[in-house]
């Protein structure tokens, strides 16, 4: 069976209990306990050199990086909705999950980490503004797409999956999604897709 090193709190490890729940996969979840250092320990190095969750097995084929994760679970149970083998969709579903990775989860992650959960003598002067500015900047670029579309690609897909989680928390972090009709209008349809299963904490 496949397993899932998880955390309740990490949107990171939401987006692969998403997907499996969308894909009826049964998995075994087995939560580390970041707050307490358990991901530094060496048998959870050696599963994931970087230290971080999620981390995925399947069998003795161990992933790590959530969106690599999203992409692996899609193509091992296709064929599926989620994602697509035509090129166009294929290169837009990694656009968009790229987009994620590279400038939505490091702006809205960040600023929920550093208002949720660092202590704030230890939050680098003036990096929150500076996060809030360039998330508000990836907020505004979505909420323009979504204006015109329903969801990131032509139909729900693991794009979708890879940006909602920080994006759904941006308010943890300070963010206003009041300011994004079209966002939150996009957060609603996600949440209204089959075998939709929230984010609890
Ligand atoms: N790029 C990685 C980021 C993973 C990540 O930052 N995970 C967090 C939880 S959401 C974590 O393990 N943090 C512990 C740490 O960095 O010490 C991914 O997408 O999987």
């Amino acid at each position: 069976m496949i397993k899932l090193y998880e955390h309740p709190l990490s949107g990171n490890a939401y987006k692969a209990k998403l997907l499996l729940h969308q894909l009826s996969v049964k998995y075994e979840g087995i939560t580390v306990d970041i707050f307490a250092g358990e991901h530094k320990k060496e048998e959870f190095s050696v599963l994931n050199p970087n230290c971080k969750i999620p981390v995925l097995l399947d069998g003795d084929f161990v992933m790590w990086e959530s969106n690599a994760i999203l992409f692996y679970l899609a193509k091992k149970f296709s064929p599926n909705p989620y994602i697509s083998d035509d090129p166009k969709i294929y290169g837009s579903i990694a656009q968009w999950a790229f987009f994620g990775k590279t400038t939505i989860d490091p702006n809205l992650a960040l600023a929920r980490y550093f208002v949720k959960f660092l202590p704030q003598d230890q939050v680098p002067a003036g990096a929150v503004e500076k996060l809030h500015v360039q998330g508000n900047a990836a907020l505004a670029i979505l909420d323009n797409h979504f204006f015109q579309t329903e969801f990131l690609c032509e139909n729900y897909s693991i794009a979708d999956i890879a940006c909602y989680p920080y994006i759904m928390l941006c308010g943890e972090g300070g963010f206003d999604l009041e300011q994004y009709p079209s966002v939150r209008r996009w957060c609603a349809s996600v949440e209204g897709t089959e075998n939709f299963v929230a984010f609890t904490c």
